[in-house]
């Protein structure tokens, strides 16, 4: 018997289906952002990150235009198993020289996206307007700015991202995803906490009035706790975003470094479920802060994939990858991470959850621990690795992502 065939006997046992398990997994999309590629620099013209957050680390081999970011996105799709959508920012326009502004971006801007994507075969694009490293940040505000004009050129760029999502959706006859992230805040004791968060209601009002096809765009709002020079107030704070996702019929985006450190997103995902028909993530790492790190088989990501999965909420939840790590191999990252996300759902898939479930009704406490635990120690490698088999890959990706290194990163000389 193969190494996978004793696996499966040994799940069978515990009354878990693997063939049935690892059918599901390659049904689940992961949107896989593009900013990991160039440390979130853009296509755009800023060419410096604003909007307190912050990659650290300088390994060579940045993709500094779209020709090396998509041959990088490329290669690294080509590691990751599963179903990938393409996770954008509107800073990664192809202006190819025109002189056009973020409130004025236009679908054509993207279609080499497009394309891009087809070519490679993804599933579909999501998408963030890009409210960060650009000179309208104005004293570090943006929707909630005192000044109308700057409110009104970022109002303008979020319709325009609709529109353009819109062509992405009808692209690849798929909703798309669109992500509202905006890095206001003060970084010392504020003297007015409301009326900025009222600015902030009113301009998501007039972009949600532009009459964009709700078919076709899902539109998410992302909380934030604090950020980098921002540490004394948020104006998109959690509390506001729910409420404001809640009445006006949106949906919100949690991702797991924008929190205090003991609430757990895993948590959250249920307490959202019972209210939204869908819930949109950005799985990070945060060590000590919301540093993005890159994503690991840890224990809370475990613990976000058991959520989405025993609450059969696979077509619920949107699962987005948000991370930048610019001190190793940038590719490495990527596929390291999109890889943790794919094993978390594996193994959640190969929990006999019902079985768990019943524990706990029957308040049988002391089963459900120990069955718990078991669950820790089954043969889950080597369904990972037949998985991986069945997808055309190995487990190594490192020696071909070195050799890619050595033959394309290499000659990349700021
Ligand atoms: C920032 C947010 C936001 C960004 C990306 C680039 O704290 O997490 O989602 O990381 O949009
Ligand atoms: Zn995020």
């Amino acid at each position: 018997m193969t190494a996978y065939e004793l696996a499966a006997k040994e799940y069978a046992a515990s009354g878990v289906d693997t063939e049935a398990a690892i059918g599901r997994l390659k049904e689940i999309p992961v949107s896989v952002h593009c900013w990991q590629g160039d440390d979130v620099i853009g296509l755009d013209g800023g060419g410096s990150l604003s909007g307190g957050i912050q990659t650290t680390g300088n390994y060579p081999g940045r993709a500094r235009d779209f020709a090396e970011l998509t041959a990088d996105i490329k290669k690294a799709f080509s590691l990751m198993p599963g179903k990938k959508r393409l996770n954008l920012h509107a800073s990664y326009a192809v202006l190819n020289g025109e002189n056009v502004d973020r409130d004025a971006y236009r679908p054509e801007h993207f279609a080499p996206w497009v394309q891009f994507a087809k070519e490679i075969g993804i599933a579909g694009i999501d998408f963030n307007p890009t409210y960060f490293s650009h000179k309208n940040v104005k004293d570090g505000l943006t929707l909630s700015s005192p000044d109308e004009n700057i409110r009104k050129f970022w109002v303008d760029h979020g319709i325009a991202c609709l529109k353009i999502a819109e062509s992405f959706a009808d692209a690849f006859g798929s909703p798309c995803m669109v992500n509202i992230w905006i890095p206001d805040g003060f970084k010392d004791v504020p003297a007015d906490r409301l009326t900025p968060r009222l600015r902030l209601k009113d301009s998501l009002d007039k972009i949600l009035a532009c009459g964009y096809d709700r078919s076709k765009v899902v539109v998410a709002v992302e909380s934030k706790v604090f950020g980098i020079g921002v540490e004394s107030y948020t104006v998109g704070s959690n509390e506001f975003y729910q409420n404001y996702a809640a009445k006006n019929d949106i949906c919100c985006l949690l991702d797991n470094g924008h929190y205090h450190p003991l609430e757990y997103v895993s948590d959250k995902i249920p307490a959202l479920l019972a209210f939204y028909d869908k819930v949109a993530l950005h799985v990070t790492r945060g060590v000590r802060w919301d540093s993005d790190h890159v994503v690991l088989f840890e224990d809370e990501l475990k613990e976000i994939a058991k959520e989405i999965v025993r609450n059969d909420a696979t077509d619920k939840v949107m699962i987005g990858l948000d991370y930048f790590d610019a001190s190793i191999n940038r590719l490495s990252a990527w596929v390291t991470g999109q890889r943790a996300m794919q094993k978390a759902l594996l193994y959640a898939l190969l929990i006999p959850n019902d079985k768990l479930r019943a524990l706990q009704d029957a308040a049988a406490f002391t089963d459900l621990m120990v069955a718990q635990e078991e669950v820790k120690d089954m043969p889950f490698g080597a369904v990972w690795k037949e998985y991986l088999s069945r997808e055309g890959l190995s487990e190594d990706y490192l020696s071909e992502i070195k050799q890619y290194e050595k033959s394309i990163l290499k000659e990349r000389t700021e």
